[in-house]
This record gives structure tokens, sequence and C-alpha cells, in this order.
């Protein structure tokens, strides 16, 4: 199969900078998934068998859930280490920006990637790619940046003498970016990918569950209660909501992330089109936040603008309600019967 993307002087061109670089960095965006810390392992990897000694330098914390990925030790935050990251930047010879397509997604990292003398390489996969750089590898197709890190290096050739250690964080980017598999990945070119990647002994399923299986108890626990005690199903509306006090987040002992997720469960319902999730701020009170998800061509966004302060995506919005619960809840109420025709 043929999975090349670069052209003959985009590819000559590339080679000519990774040979030529000393001081190499790899960035990604802010609050970094998996995709982001997936494609800058992959890349640095692939690097060091070019006998290169990059630097992954990330704006801010990465999840837990990533911690087991090979090399995250090595990886550097700028927001720890502004001072030494600056300095990085200053005398670097080549900056790779990987997963984001606009400075200003690395926020306070933005002035030193900017103001740094180096030339910048782009692999990105997002729409409208609008970082300052020498060469743009940009794909809105690709299901992730990790397929992009991925079909680069084996353009280039270098994939063969690469084991588990680039293997390992490209899956694991590739599997976050589309659930699992579950969207955006019909394109059998990802599959022929995997079979490669899984010729360097990767174990997928334990990836899946270092990834997906990562809750602690009291998060199965408050899922269940939720489910069970709190969810409005509204079968007229194709709608669901619950809500989510602080007493109850303190009853489950709720640490950050806990909720993550809780909003997607409801759309397994059969022929569910709106997801509502009320959460009340775990330390101010009056602040209740809200997520939304829908399917098809149901606009989360436009009701999340229009009731709740917020935005998003078509089929994954958020928002805030500064009030009461019972406020909040009249609100979606109000909603879902203004976006009835919708609904139904
Ligand atoms: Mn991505």
């Amino acid at each position: 199969m043929n999975i090349d993307i670069l052209s003959e002087d985009q590819l000559v061109q590339l080679d000519q900078l990774i040979s030529h670089a000393e001081n190499i960095i790899i960035t990604c965006h802010k609050s970094p998934d998996g995709d982001a810390i997936g494609s800058c392992l992959g890349w640095a990897e692939y690097l060091r068998s070019r006998g290169k000694e990059p630097t992954v330098i990330v704006p801010d914390q990465y999840p837990d859930f990533l911690l087991w990925l090979p090399n995250t030790e090595k990886i550097v935050r700028y927001d720890k280490h502004k001072e030494k990251c600056d300095m990085l930047f200053k005398i670097a010879d080549l900056i790779f920006c990987l997963d984001y397509n606009t400075p200003s997604r690395v926020e306070d990292m933005q002035e030193a990637l900017v103001s740094s003398p180096a030339p910048r390489v782009l692999i990105d996969h997002h729409l409208n790619p609008d970082v300052p750089a020498v060469l743009t590898i940009s794909l809105p197709e690709a299901c992730s940046t990790c397929e992009l890190v991925f079909r680069i290096v084996w353009q280039m050739g270098g994939f063969e003498k690469l084991d588990k250690h680039f293997a390992a964080p490209i899956y694991c980017g590739m599997m976050t970016d589309t659930g699992g598999f579950l969207w955006n990945s019909t394109r059998c070119e990802i599959y022929f990918i995997i079979g490669e990647l899984l010729t360097k002994r990767i174990d997928k399923d334990k990836i899946y569950r270092n990834v997906y299986h990562n809750y602690s108890e009291n998060r199965i626990r408050l899922m269940g209660y939720v489910m069970y005690e709190k969810l409005v199903y509204l079968p007229k509306f194709n709608a669901a909501y619950y809500t989510l006090t602080r007493e109850e987040q303190k009853r489950f002992n709720f640490i950050k992330g806990d909720a993550e997720g809780l909003v997607n469960i409801p759309q397994q319902i059969k022929g569910l089109k709106l997801s509502i999730s009320l959460r009340e701020d775990s330390d101010k009170p009056n602040l209740i936040w809200v997520s939304l998800r829908s399917v098809d061509d149901f606009p989360c966004n436009l009701m999340a603008e229009q009731f709740f302060n917020g935005g998003g995506h078509l089929n994954a919005s958020g928002g805030r309600i500064n009030g009461t619960m019972e406020e909040a809840v009249e609100i979606v109420k109000k909603a879902i019967i203004a976006y009835e025709n919708k609904l139904k």
C-alpha cells in the first residue's frame, strides 16, 4: 500500500533539515492528549535513531493515563522549567510543531516558540494550519498526528530499525484520537499502519487497558449512581440530562476528571440525540458546568451558545451557568423545547 504523503522535494528538505540540526525541539499543544504526547515521543524516537538528541517540550501537564508510555520521563514541562526551556528555544536550530495548527495553542509557550530563530516544521491534522514554518505537513483527513508521523517515518525509510518505543506511542495516539477506533477511523491506511506497528511486538490490548481501564472504584460507583438515580430521560425529545451536585461529588470522593466521559454514556440509549450534563463546580457555589453531546447533525454548539454561555463542536460542546442547580435544570428544559424540531 502506498501511504507516502511528502513530495520528492519535501522529502529531501525534511531529510536535510534533520541531518543539519544539532539542537532539536519537539513541541505540542497545551493540555496534551494521547495524540500530542504519542506523536512527540514517536518522532523523538525516530530522530534518536538518526543519532539526534531532541528535547520534547510540552506546555503543561499531560494525563496520568499516558505515564506508562516509554520515555515520558524525558519530557520537559514548560510551565515547570520555563527558564531552561526559554534557553533551549534560543539555541534551537530546528523546532517541530506537532498536533496543533496555530501558535496560540501552546499558550504561555507561544512567545518562546515564535521568537526562536530556529526554522519550524509543522506536522498536524487540524484544519487551516497557521504556524509560520519552513515546511508544513498538514493532512486534515488523517485520523491523528501519530498517523502522519508514521507515514513520514515510513516514507523516509526509517521504520525498519525502530522498535516498540516508536510503535507504542504511535499506536496510542491513533487509538485515543479515534476513541479506540470508534470514530474517524474508517480509512484503510489506518489498518495497514496498525498491522505494521504490531510487527514491533506492542500489546494493543494492554495499551487499550492502560488508557481506558484506568478508573478508581469511586468513579465506577459514581457512574452507576448517576445513571441509576440521576438520569432524566425524555423519550419524546430523544434527549437526556443529569445533575451532579457538590454534595454528591463529595460523597464519591470526586477528583478532577471523574466526570469525564459520563455525558457520553446516555448516548448509548437507542435513538438518543442529545445528552446534557449539569455539574456544580467543586469549589465555587452557583457555578454549574454544562456538557453537551449529540449525534448526527444536531448542533450542540448552537445550543451551548444560545443557552449555556458556551460553544464548541457540532457534536460536543460545553458551557457554564451562573446560578443554582434548579435554575440550570429550568434552562435545560427550555433549551430542549426550543430545539424540539431538531431532536425529533
Ligand atoms: Mn490529534
